[in-house]
C-alpha cells in the first residue's frame, strides 16, 4: 500500500506557479505516477505552463502501459511530450518539469530544471535529481531531461518538492523532517520553516509531494469459501 500526502500555495504573490498531480495508473493500481512543475515567475504563462506540463505528462503517462514506465527512456518520452504541448500553447511560459513512477519497489523518472526528488530509505536519503539541467526550459520545445531510477526499501518515502521548498528549508532540515515526522505532519513542519519569522510568509511557491509506503498493515487473506 502507498500513500500521497501533498500542500502546494502560493508565495509572495496570489497566484500559484507550482503545480504537481499524484495519481495511480489506470491499468495497473500498483504503479503511483507523479510530477511537479514550478513555473517560471517574472513572465507571463509559469502557471499556465506548470499546470498544461503535469496534465500532458499525466495524459501520456496513463496511456503507457506501466511496464514501459519502469524504464527511464519511457519518462524521457512522457516530458519530451509535455515539453512539446506547453511549447505549442501561445499562452503557456516556460516551468520546471519533474515526473516518475513507484512500483514494485523501485522509482524511475526524469526531470528538467530545479525541482527535487529525494528517497528516503531506512539507511539513507539520495537526492535523485541532482544530474537535471536547467536550460532550456520546458516549454521551449527543446528541454533536455536527466533519468534516475534507484530502488525502495521496505520502509522507503519520496518527496519531490518545488525549489520554494529546498530553498528556504535547507536539505538537511528538509530531510531530517521526512524521517522524523509521518505523512502530512512532515509537510507542514517543513512548510512552517519555509515561513519568514515576522510576517509569516513564504518567499516562493512552496509545494512537497511526500509518497510513501503505508503504515497500514497488510490485508489479512480473505477466507477459504
Ligand atoms: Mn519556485
Amino acid at each position: 500500500m502507498v500513500e500521497v500526502h501533498a500542500i502546494s500555495e502560493p508565495g509572495g504573490h496570489p497566484v500559484n506557479e507550482d503545480a504537481y498531480l499524484c495519481e495511480y495508473h489506470p491499468a495497473a493500481p500498483d504503479c503511483w505516477l507523479c510530477c511537479v512543475a514550478d513555473g517560471q515567475g517574472g513572465r507571463a504563462g509559469g502557471e499556465r505552463a506548470a499546470r498544461l506540463a503535469c496534465q500532458s505528462v499525466m495524459q501520456v503517462a496513463c496511456r503507457t502501459p506501466a511496464g514501459m514506465l519502469a524504464a527511464a527512456p519511457a519518462w524521457d518520452f512522457v516530458l519530451q511530450a509535455a515539453d512539446q504541448a506547453v511549447a505549442g500553447d501561445p499562452q503557456a511560459g516556460f516551468s520546471t518539469l519533474l515526473g516518475f513512477c513507484i512500483r514494485r519497489g523501485r522509482i524511475v523518472g526524469a526531470s528538467s530544471g530545479d525541482s527535487a526528488v529525494v528517497l528516503l530509505n531506512r539507511a539513507n536519503a539520495i537526492v535523485l535529481t541532482t544530474g537535471q539541467i536547467k536550460n532550456p526550459p520546458v516549454g521551449s520545445g527543446s528541454a533536455v531531461f536527466t533519468a534516475f531510477a534507484a530502488d525502495l526499501d521496505e520502509g522507503w518515502r519520496v518527496l519531490a518538492v518545488t525549489d520554494g521548498v529546498w530553498k528556504y528549508v535547507g536539505w538537511d532540515q528538509m530531510i531530517g523532517e521526512a524521517q522524523s515526522h509521518l505523512g502530512q505532519a512532515a509537510l507542514g513542519e517543513m512548510m512552517g520553516l519555509a515561513r519568514l519569522p515576522r510576517s509569516g510568509e513564504l518567499q516562493d511557491d512552496f509545494t512537497a509531494v511526500l509518497v510513501a509506503a503505508s503504515a497500514e498493515p497488510i490485508a489479512a487473506p480473505a477466507p477459504a469459501a
